[in-house]
Formats: structure tokens, sequence, C-alpha cells
């Protein structure tokens, strides 16, 4: 038994010797040497077979066996811990995390792209209140009392209040603005406005807006053709072309929409391989504005001689422009934050 022990002892010690540094491993080798049915404890067992007489020794040498076979497990055990704890506090072998860097939203970026157009030619940009009063959201602007768009159904009325509203156009801080200003000046205001539309791939209850306004003493209809020309050009393409159909608008007189030809198929669908266009519908052209000539009620209500000036005045919505120009089929996209949408900008 004593050469057996000897020789075990060696076996052991050179098998965790050559053990991989791991908890596990260290583990694995103290079930097979001390566990219940482990090599050390079977010798233990097989101590009763032998004569009374070579016990105590052998007891002697098998606890020294055991002492031995826990003190290299042990110690093993110990740089396990310490490399692993290394390897958590750092493993340089790790490659880096990459910080995506966010980017602005897509709105937002529209937003500021149409503004630095007008900016680029003698606009300034203006922004005031989403709460409004009736006053200023249509009184001012010359939406009567008994308009449809006065009614309820198109207007988030403040609950507590019965006084204030959500505006339903920017408009009102184009009037608040020339109670406060001299003319001659050239603005544009972007913003959210609210109307209770229900919700489809188009309508959205909330969404922006950028109003533009030109106010001087010889502001021609021309003035208006001119710079949304500019505009329209510079936003989607030199070979835009632009059309102005008669509309109302109780703020403006004479009012127009605007449309520029499809950007898709230009109104030639021989262009797209004689398929009906998906953008336009066939129909060649995309509305993108509505404009008009100040209506010379609005100049009296803040206070300025509508004979002695004159102004042009123009609105869009900021999804429609970003839906045309990105080839967006549904308004919500802007609005559910799904990343996947957002990171192709
Ligand atoms: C003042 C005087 C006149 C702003 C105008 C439009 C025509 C227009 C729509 C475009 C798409 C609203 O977002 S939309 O649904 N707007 O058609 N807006 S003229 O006229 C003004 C504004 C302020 C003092």
């Amino acid at each position: 038994m004593k050469n057996q022990i000897k020789q075990l002892e060696q076996a052991a010690l050179q098998e965790i010797t050559s053990a991989a540094v791991s908890k596990d491993a260290v583990e694995g080798l103290r079930i097979k040497y001390l566990g219940r049915k482990g090599v050390v404890t079977e010798l233990f067992k097989k101590m009763s077979e032998l004569p009374a007489s070579e016990k105590p020794e052998a007891g002697q040498l098998l606890n020294l066996l055991k002492n031995t076979v826990t003190k290299a497990l042990d110690e093993k055990l110990n740089s396990a811990a310490g490399i692993e704890e290394e390897k958590e506090a750092l493993d340089v072998t790790l490659p880096g995390i990459l910080s995506k860097p966010g980017h602005l939203h897509p709105i937002t970026r529209t937003i500021d792209e149409i503004c630095r157009i007008f900016i680029s030619i003698g606009f300034r940009v203006v922004e005031g209140p989403e709460i409004e009063t009736e006053h200023y959201n249509f009184e001012t602007l010359n939406i009567p009392l008994e308009h449809p768009s006065r009614d309820a159904f198109d207007t988030f009325y403040l609950k507590s209040s019965g006084k204030y509203l959500l505006r339903s156009h920017t408009s009102p801080v184009q009037t608040r603005f020339m109670e406060k200003n001299k003319p001659p000046f050239s603005i544009v205001v972007p913003g959210k406005v609210y109307r209770p539309d229900a919700t489809d791939a188009s309508h959205s209850f909330m969404f922006h807006q950028i109003e533009g306004l030109a106010v001087g003493d010889n502001i021609k209809f021309s003035d208006l053709k001119g710079v949304l020309s500019i505009f329209a050009k510079t936003m989607f393409g030199k070979s835009i072309k632009m059309r102005f159909r008669p509309s109302f608008f109780p703020f403006t007189e004479p009012s127009a929409e605007i449309d520029i030809s499809c950007i898709i198929c230009g109104g030639d669908a021989q262009k797209i391989g004689g398929k009906r266009c998906s953008l336009c519908g066939g129909k060649g052209w995309l509305e993108i504005l509505g404009a008009g000539m100040v209506n010379p009620k609005v100049f009296e209500k803040v206070g300025y001689d509508p004979k002695k000036v004159t102004g042009f005045a123009f609105g869009m919505g900021v999804e429609r422009i970003a839906i045309l120009k990105y080839g967006v089929s549904d308004i919500r996209m802007f609005f559910e934050n799904d990343v996947r949408f957002l990171e192709q900008f």
C-alpha cells in the first residue's frame, strides 16, 4: 500500500500541475481524488483490509497524501480565481465597444434644410408658443367664427381653461411678430401644429409646418413665385417645374396651391417603363405648398395700413416634404422612433 500511495501522490500532483488554471478544472480534480468515490477516499476504505500492524503507518501516509492533494488543489484554485478576476477586470484581448454616435431626427433635418434655403435669400427664423388663444389662432388671421375650421373638431381645446387651444397652424406666430415689428421683413416660422384628424398613413394629430411671411411697401405675387421657385429647385432639383392652382384661404387673397412636377416620373410615364407612377399616381404633379398675398384684413387686425404695405405668405407641411423627398410610405414612421427606420437617414 505504501508504494500505491507514493505512486498516487506523484500522479495526482502531476495532474494538478498540468491541469488548466480554471475553477472548473480544479473542482473536477477534487472530485476525482477527494470526492465520495474519489481515488484517495477509496484507499482509505481499503485500510480495513490491512493487517492491524500496518494500519497506523498506512493511515498516517494516507492523511499526508490527502493533505498534499488538498494543498495542491487549493493553490491551483487560488491562481484560477486570480486569473478569472483579472479577466473580468480587464481583458485586453477583447475588441473595443463601438459607441454609435446618434444623429438628428429626419424631421429636424428637413426643417433645418428648408430654413437654410430661406435664410440664404434673406429670411429670418422666428418661433412662438404652441398653446394659443382663439384670438391669435383664428381672429387675427381672418378666420371668422362660423368658419368650419373653428369647429371644435378641427382644433384641440385645452379642457381646463376653455380659453386656450393647441395652435392648428404656425400663423399666430406671424401675427404676434407683426404686432411687435415694423415692415419690411421676411420671416420663416417652423414648429409643431395640432389637428384632431384620424391618424392614417398621411395624417397625424401632430405634425410640423413651416410658414413664411414677407411684408414690405411693394411686395408682389411675382416675388412669391420667385422665392418659391428658388425653394423648390434647391430642395428637389434644378429641373423641377412648378404649377400654381387658384385656391382659397381666409388669410390670403388671392390664394394658390402649388405643385411641383413629380420627382419620380416627371409627368412622363414612359420614363418609368409605362407603369402608373407610385408617387404621383400618374398625375405627374405633387402638391407641396399653399400660398398667397396677405389678406388686407389681416394687416388691419395687427395695426398695419393695408394701403401702405403688401406681403406674401406661404405654408407647407414638413412631414409631407420629407415623405416626398425620401420616399417614406407612412407619416407614422416619423413618430414611432424605430431605430431601423431612423438609421436610414
Ligand atoms: C399670416 C398671413 C398668412 C400662411 C399660409 C398656407 C397658405 C397653406 C398649408 C400647407 C400645408 C397648411 O401644413 S398644411 O396643411 N398652408 O396652404 N399657409 S398661406 O399664410 C399666412 C400666415 C400668416 C399672418
